[in-house]
Parts: C-alpha cells; structure tokens; sequence
C-alpha cells in the first residue's frame, strides 16, 4: 500500500533507539523530542517555564519576510463562466496543498481544475515559491459572486496558507500582549496557552456568529437539549482539530519557542458533570455541530466542578475544583443576556375576563447570566452554542432589607444567589430532595425556557407554530420542571387556555433515561415544590388530575396500577415523581441501548409502556471519533487514514469497517502494534511520573476506569487481581515464566458520602501496596490506582490499554460508553453482556472479546438463592485474605466483605467469580499470540462504527426530534 500523505501528529516519543530500526518509514510515525509531562497534568499545578524571546523576536522578523503569500480572486475569466479563479503566490512547504484544498472542501466549494507554476524568484526570498490557480465554484456550481463571501474564502486561505509563519503566531503575540497582559518577549507556558486559547476563540467566534445568522435567517426547527451535566474536558485540541488548524498552531508555537502538546496539557478539564450521563452530552454536542443541526444545549456554569480527587494513604478524599480560577478562555460572558429566575412567594387568584386566573407572587428573584460555549463541528463552518447559566444577584433592590440599616447584611444576603450555580452534586444515582437541587433545576429550566420562547417569538407570534419550531429534549429528569415551566408561561403569562397549551407541550417534548434502576429515579417531597414552586406544584397536580381522569377510562379503577402510575406519590413523604411526569408529558421516551430499552418496557415503566407503547424508543449512546481517535490517539488516526487512504472516516466513521479486509496484513499488524507501543510507553511514563511505579510495557496493560459503584464491580476485579497475585506465590518458579505479565489498572471517583464505594478505593490501594512492593512477584503483577481520574486521563489511558473491564451485573449498566471509546481505540474488552455491550458483541463477534458472567435473565433467579447460592472456593479464600487483614485494615474492610457473603452478595460477585476467572485466562492465551491479538485489535476498531455518536444523534433528529441540518454556506 502506498503511502498517502496525512496530517502530520507529532508523537511525543522518540522511539529508544532498539526499536527505532522497526519504525515504518511513513510520515505519521514522525516523532521530535522526548516527551515530557508538563507537571500541570501530573500534579495540578501549573508548569512555569519561562523564556526570554530575544529568538523568537528574530524569527518573527524573518517569518514575516518569508511569510508573504497573496491571494488574488479573478471573477473575469472567460474561459469559464461559471468558476471564479483564485490565484495563490506562496512559498511551497510539504503538505500545503493538501491545507488549501481542505480548506475549499471546509468552504463547500468545488474545485474544477488547477494549475502551478512554479516561481523561482517568488515572494519567499530564496525559497521555492508556487503560483497555483484553483478554478472553484459553490456547491450549486455556480461562480461565487458577492464580495462578502469573497472576502471569507481569502481569508480561510490567508489563514490556512500563511500556516505558523502567519497569523496565528502574530494572534497569540498579540493576545499575550493585549489579552494576557504579559511582554510579549517574556511568558511561559501557561500564558502561551491563554494566548494561543484566545486565538483559536477568535476564529470559533466569527465561525459561531456566522452560524447564528444562518440559522436566523433559515429559521429551521431547532432541537434544545437541556441537561444538567455537560463533561467537556478540554477544549484546545478539540477546538484545533475542528477547525483544521492544528497544523498551523503547531508550527506558529515552534517559531515561538513552544510546543502544542505541552500547552494544551496547561488546559484544565471542564468537569461540569459527574459520569456517563455527562460525557454522553459532551459527545453528542460534537455530534450535533459537526452534522451541522441547529441545536443548543442548555446547562448551568457551576463555580465548582466535580471535586477534585486525592489519594492519601489509599483512601479518598475530595477538594473543590475551582476550575475558573485562571479564567476561561472558552466561554463568552453575554452580560446582555439575563433573565430573571423567581421563587417561593404565593399564588393569588385574579379577576380576568369576567373569570379568574392564578397570579404567582414570588418572593425571591434571582438574575440568570448566559456564559456561552462555541462547539465547532469538524469539517464544516457550523459551530453552536452550549449556553450555561450562572447566578448573579438580581438589579431589583430589596429596599426593606435596606431600610433596616444593615446595609452589610443585605448585600451579603444577595450575594447568596449565587449559590444557585455554585457546585455541582457530586451524586450520579441518588437524590436526596435537597432544595438546593432542586433551585439549580428550575434555575436553569427557567432561564433556558426564556431564552427559547424569546427567540421564538423574534419571528413568530402564534404559539399553535411552537411545536414546529421547537423540540426539548430532557436528558434524564433532571430538567423535567422545564414541563410545568412551559404550562406555566403559556397559560398564566400568555393566556393560552389550558387544553391549548397542553397540546402544545404533549408534542415537544422527547425524554431520555439514563437508568435502569426505579430507586434512581428522582422524586420531588410535596412540601419543598410548594415553598419552592407553588405555581408549579398546582400545575403539576392539574397535569396529574386530567391524566388520571384518563388513566382511568383506559384501565378502569385499578388501584393499584393508578396509584404507581401517578405523578404524585403518596406515603410517609407525599412526592412528585419526575420520571412518570416526564413519560407523561414526553411525545418519546427513550432508553440508551437496546437491552436498556427492553428492561424499561418490562420492568421500570412497565405500566406505562403497555398504555403508551408507541411512545417507547430507544437510540444506542455513542461517543465521537474526534476526541476519543483522533484527539487523543493521533498516531492511530493517522494510521487508520493511511490504511483506509481517506480521512473520510472521521466525519463518516462507518468507513472504519474497511480495516476489516486489512486485519490480516502483516505490514498494519507491524504498523498498528507500533502505535500502540508507543501509546503505552506513553502511559507507563504518566504512571511513573504519578505514582513512582515502573512499569514494563511488555506486559499487559488491563484498565478498568469509570466511576466507582457496586453494579460495576471493581471489587470483582480487584478480587480477580488478588486471586492472580496468590496463584504466583504459590506457584512453582519454573511456572513463573509462562505468567503472563500484567499491569492492572484501575481509575474512578466515589460520591462522597458512598461508604461502600470509597472502601473498594482503599481495598485497591492497600492491594497495589502488597502486590508492587513484593520483589518476588516484580513484573508479573503490578496494580496500580490512577487518581482523579477525569476525561483527560481517559485520553491518555484509554489508547494506551491492551484490555480493559466493562463487568457490571448483567441487567444493571443502562449502556456504557467507555467500552466504546475502547473499542474505537483498538483496546479488546473483557465485557459481561450488560448494556450496550450486547450489541458490540453483533458488530465484532464473541471471538473478538472475552466474554462471561451470569446472562441478564438469569439474574434474578440466581439472587433468589440467597445464602444457597454456590460459589466457588477460589472466590471464598480471597476474600478470606481480606477479612484476615493480609492487606491490613481488617477492621475496615469488613463490611466490604460482608457485602459479598453471608446471602448479601447482590451483584453476584461470588456466582460470576469462576467464569470471569476463565474470561481473564482467555485473554492471557490470546495475548501471547500476538498476530491474534492484533487481529482481535484491528476488527474492535473496525468493528466500532455503529458505536458513533454521530449515528446516535442521527437518529435522534429523524425519528425523535423532526430536525434537519442547516449548514452554514461560508
Ligand atoms: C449513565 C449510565 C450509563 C450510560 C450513561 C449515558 C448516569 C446517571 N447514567 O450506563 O449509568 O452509558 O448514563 O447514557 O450517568
């Protein structure tokens, strides 16, 4: 296969000179210096590397001389009337042609043939300078005409062909200047990413505006996603990448005396959520921008992400993450777009039209600020808008607590509001009824729901039109108030007769669960809705009144059934429960994967699936390409381009199955296991840096990262590893040799107040400390914790893993994503069939993956056993290990123990403990062959398409939303 030229990734690694011989030739493998964590990433802190520019002022001297490219647009030839012929004069360098025809496919324009000329005298003083001339036309084949897209495609190409020497070096000197407020021949690294940061914001910011006015003007329906949880991780390489500027930062940052990939490790993550819920949004964003659909998403700006976690002596503890502390460079604060958001108070009754209507008093307001997020899409203009809330203290004086004279009181009174947006629940799964919560729903229900309503009405002034214009989608029922809110606005504040304004609402709303289990299903106590929302709380007993008026014509007076089928439940607490609000209201409920969907029609929304079944849907989650391949493996992107000869699979991902008809080739196996070498070295380098243990990348690299919970089963892979380092000890040391080493990984966050949770944590820690510091073991088994982990570690752990554990109980993961962010990456799973993993399974084969456990269906039949259920003696020894305090802390492990003996071993640890023992025998066999294993890896990545959140989102707009794109021409 001929090499094809693609982007250039710079690897971070040199290869060590034994295995340099055995690097392919091909240009992706191009590696510069050494690497060189940036301390930032490993301890938090930032990396100060100041340097004196006396250099770098030369160069830019020299660049600017050198840099002259012109562009000239001729609209007169008559050759051909229908293209318009550009003229580009620019000093050659090796991949610049393949920038400017990127460029023109990114504008939408055609290229209809070409010429060069070479210039030997040209522009570059000395250097080899062309003349190529692109005859273009739009994508209706017609010349392009008015100045002001003209202008844009001299820009793009200015920008694109000045590369480094250009623009971007002189925006960054700049922003260091004017922005960072620092000399622009002294900053360091972290004033080098701001600068750099707020140049790439420049050019998401013109693309972002002209897509506001295209999706103005077009005036399509809009999707509106609200969700509570964004993850966002970082967004300098994401945004580069997009954009198709990677390149040129690169080079602008070299001719300054940086380097990208240390820069963009200056980069904080954006952790404004807890788990799958959140990083699942973040993806879907991606997805949304780059298949150009007019969409926002809508969430809150919280002051404090999700702590920040620290391991002192194996336990866990939390820290705030005050991730504004250094500003953020990806938000643009609207101070002109802020809504008032009202609470508590009374609602009155009042004389209207010779009838009554309910006025709502509030007692508290609070002002909503819009910080918005730009979300470019890749290879196209479009870029959206995340639109995030924060809380300001409202304009209106109090004037009573005023004139009590405690002038100091009152204004720390009002800067209370500000509390609202302040910190985000460190809780996935439960939720406590806390008033706090529920503020931060409506606050950020009802300034989203403003803002919608107002850009509405911008052009449109029937609200019959609403449905047409408008779809809401709540992920999960965190925004399921947005229902009432909606009620409310339309009848109390725009007089839409109730059964009008019900209409209306029946058809916008789409609702998604991320759950499988009802008691993670949030519900609201009566008393706190009413002091909080007394309006809504009417409202929502008014919804609930009509439904089971109807309810009851349709199943007849069970009792039973209407009393679960309520929104309002009754009992010790009276409550609302926001899921059968949010399935009454909702035109679609949706699951996440199949298997998901099939538990919700049978056991969670039972009763509602069999009055509604229409209304049951379900779309697999998927993850993007963009940040889970070719963000943060660009050496593996780059290497699929070559094999598959396009980069079409990024946009197109189910492109990637072309790898299949590759999986036997000797020279991608070569190639591909090179990539993956030099991803682990990669990673065993951030594993020394971090916690002092050497690890040999030889071995197998096993992960399992995810937030930690019971379902998930660390405990079950921490046992696994117990029973593995036992085996070794006891073995014969001529059996030593046919061990196959391991590097055990495990990585993930406990809620706070998650006892159980925080135990397996230490349980892991208190086990890597026994396991890596016996010598008689060395490198046959290491163990190692990873702290904090976040989406920037995932970026760098998941491409450097050889397996990794998706092993919940079967029946109780609603989907998963990180198997699909390991799939894509060529990391074999080692999976129980829960959640989305059955579906994998039916892309890849079960030959590909090591599969075991207990099937969804036998589940509860197995639990019914109780204390009779058998479990193996292997599994019983290793806890026994831990309860006789071979790894200290007996004591406190004990009620971990408990939890998987005596008949309390709900997630079936102990059933499913021999049969993941084979899985993981499996996956030893297999990795010894490792033309197999690399088979295995190039079919997972091949095989990884359907799991796209592109796929996703697409069916998301046919079939759930009625959306089209709405792609902006320039
Ligand atoms: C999670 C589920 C996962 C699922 C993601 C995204 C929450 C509350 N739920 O199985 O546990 O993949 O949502 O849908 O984060």
């Amino acid at each position: 296969m001929s090499a094809i030229s693609v982007p250039l990734y710079q690897s971070k690694l040199t290869f060590p000179s034994t295995t340099a011989a055995a690097a392919p030739s091909s240009s992706f493998f191009v590696s510069t210096n050494k690497l060189s964590f940036s301390t930032a990433l490993l301890y938090g802190t930032s990396h100060v590397t100041s340097r004196t520019l006396a250099s770098t002022n030369q160069s830019l001297s020299t660049t600017a001389a050198a840099a002259a490219a012109t562009i000239e647009i001729n609209n007169n030839g008559p050759s051909d009337p229908h293209t318009t012929a550009i003229v580009i004069r620019a000093r050659n360098r090796i991949g610049l042609l393949q920038v400017i025809t990127r460029v023109f496919k990114i504008l939408g324009l055609l290229i209809v043939r070409a010429t060069v000329e070479m210039d030997e005298g040209g522009s570059g003083g000395g250097g080899e300078c062309f003349i190529k001339t692109f005859y273009v036309s739009d994508s209706h084949g017609n010349r392009i005409e008015d100045d002001q897209s003209l202008e844009k495609i001299k820009k793009a190409l200015i920008d694109a062909v000045d590369g480094g020497g250009g623009e971007v070096k002189k925006d960054i000197l700049d922003h260091v200047e004017y922005t960072v407020a620092r000399s622009r021949f002294s900053f360091d690294d972290f004033e080098a990413y701001q600068a750099l940061a707020h140049s790439v914001r420049d050019r998401l910011i013109e693309r972002w505006h002209d897509t506001q006015i295209h999706f103005k003007k077009k005036d399509p329906k809009r999707i509106y996603f609200l969700s509570l949880e964004f993850l966002m991780g970082r967004s300098l390489s994401n945004s580069v990448i997009n954009l198709g500027i990677r390149d040129q930062c690169a080079d602008a940052l070299k001719e300054l005396g940086f380097e990208f990939e240390v820069l963009a490790e200056q980069e904080g993550d954006a952790a404004l959520g807890n788990g799958g819920l959140a990083r699942l949004s973040a993806c879907q964003m991606d997805s949304l921008a780059t298949m150009d659909y007019p969409a926002w998403g809508y969430g809150l700006r919280y002051q404090y992400g999700l702590f920040r976690q620290v391991i002192l002596d194996g336990y866990q503890h939390e820290q705030p993450d005050y991730w504004l502390n250094f500003g953020n460079p990806w938000e643009i604060e609207r101070v002109h777009v802020t809504y008032p958001v009202k609470f508590y108070g009374t609602v009155e009754d009042e004389n209207f039209n010779g009838g009554s209507r309910k006025v709502w008093l509030p007692g508290e307001t609070v002002e909503a600020v819009a910080y918005d997020n730009p979300i470019p899409g890749h290879g196209t203009r479009n870029t959206i808008t995340l639109r995030l809330w924060a809380a300001k203290p409202s304009d209106q004086i109090d004037m009573e607590s005023y004139n009590t004279g405690d002038y100091i009181n009152a204004v720390v009174n009002r800067q209370r509001a500000e509390t609202i947006s302040s910190v985000l629940y460190p809780d996935d799964r439960s939720y406590q009824g806390k008033e706090l919560r529920l503020k931060q729903q409506y606050f950020f229900v009802s300034a989203s729901l403003q803002d919608i309503i107002r850009r509405f009405k911008d052009s449109h002034s029937n609200f019959d039109d609403f449905p047409e214009k408008v779809a809401l989608q709540l992920n999960d029922t965190h925004p399921a108030l947005a229902i009432a809110e909606v009620m409310r606005v339309l009848v109390d504040e725009e007089h839409l007769d109730w059964n009008r304004a019900w209409g209306i609402v029946c058809k916008i709303f789409s609702f998604t669960t991320h759950t499988v289990l009802p008691e993670g299903l949030e519900k609201v106590p009566v008393d706190l809705l009413e002091s909080l929302l007394p309006r809504h709380l009417q409202i929502i007993y008014d919804i609930n009144f009509d439904y089971i008026e109807e309810l009851k014509k349709r199943i007849g007076l069970d009792y039973d059934r209407l009393s679960r089928m309520s929104i309002v439940e009754d009992g010790a607490v009276k409550s609302i429960r926001m899921a059968n609000l949010a399935i009454v209201c909702s035109h679609t409920v949706n699951g996440v994967s199949r298997v998901h969907s099939e538990l919700l029609k049978t056991r969670v929304f039972k009763d509602f699936y069999e009055l509604w079944p229409h209304k049951f849907d379900y779309k697999t989650n998927g993850v993007t390409q963009r940040r889970w391949i070719v963000v943060s493996n660009p050496s593996l992107s780059a290497l699929i381009s070559k094999w598959l000869g396009t980069e079409a699979w990024i946009r197109d991902v189910g492109l990637l199955a072309g790898l299949q008809e590759q999986a036997a080739n000797v020279d991608l196996h070569e190639e591909w296991r090179m990539v993956r070498k030099v991803n682990k070295m990669r990673l065993a380098e951030y594993i020394e840096a971090m916690s002092g243990i050497k690890v040999s990348v030889s071995a197998m690299f096993d992960v399992q990262i995810k937030r930690i919970h019971e379902y998930k089963r660390q405990l079950l892979n921490i046992l696994g590893i117990i029973h593995r380092y036992d085996c070794i000890k006891n073995m014969e040391r001529s059996d030593r040799t046919k061990v196959v080493p391991r590097v055990c990984i495990i990585g993930g966050k406990a809620a706070p107040g998650y006892e159980i949770a925080k135990k397996i944590i230490k349980l892991c820690n208190a086990v890597a400390e026994k396991i890596n510091n016996d010598p008689d073991v060395g490198d046959l088994l290491k163990l190692v914790f990873i702290p904090d982990y976040n989406v920037s570690v995932a970026e760098l752990v998941i491409p450097g893993a050889d397996l990794s554990q998706h092993i919940s109980t079967a029946g109780h993961e609603a989907s998963g994503t990180g198997n699909m962010k390991f799939l894509m990456n060529g990391c074999l799973l080692l999976a129980t069939e829960d959640g989305s993993t059955a579906e994998i399974i039916e892309e890849i084969g079960e030959d590909n993956m090591f599969l075991f456990g207990a099937k969804m269906h036998e589940v509860p039949a197995l639990r019914e056993k109780g204390p009779t259920l058998k479990v193996p003696l292997q599994f019983a020894s290793v806890v026994r290990m831990v309860r006789d305090g071979y790894f200290g802390f007996r004591d406190y492990f004990e009620s971990l123990c408990d939890k998987v003996e005596g008949g309390n071993d709900f997630y079936l640890l102990g059933y499913d403990f021999q049969s993941y023992l084979e899985a993981q025998a499996a996956a030893d066999k297999a990795f010894v062959d490792q033309e197999k294993w690399t088979r295995m890896s190039i079919l997972s990545t091949a095989g990884s398409g359907r799991f796209s959140s592109d796929r996703t989102i697409e069916e998301y707009a046919e079939k759930t939303w009625g959306i089209e794109p709405c792609k902006c021409p320039f």
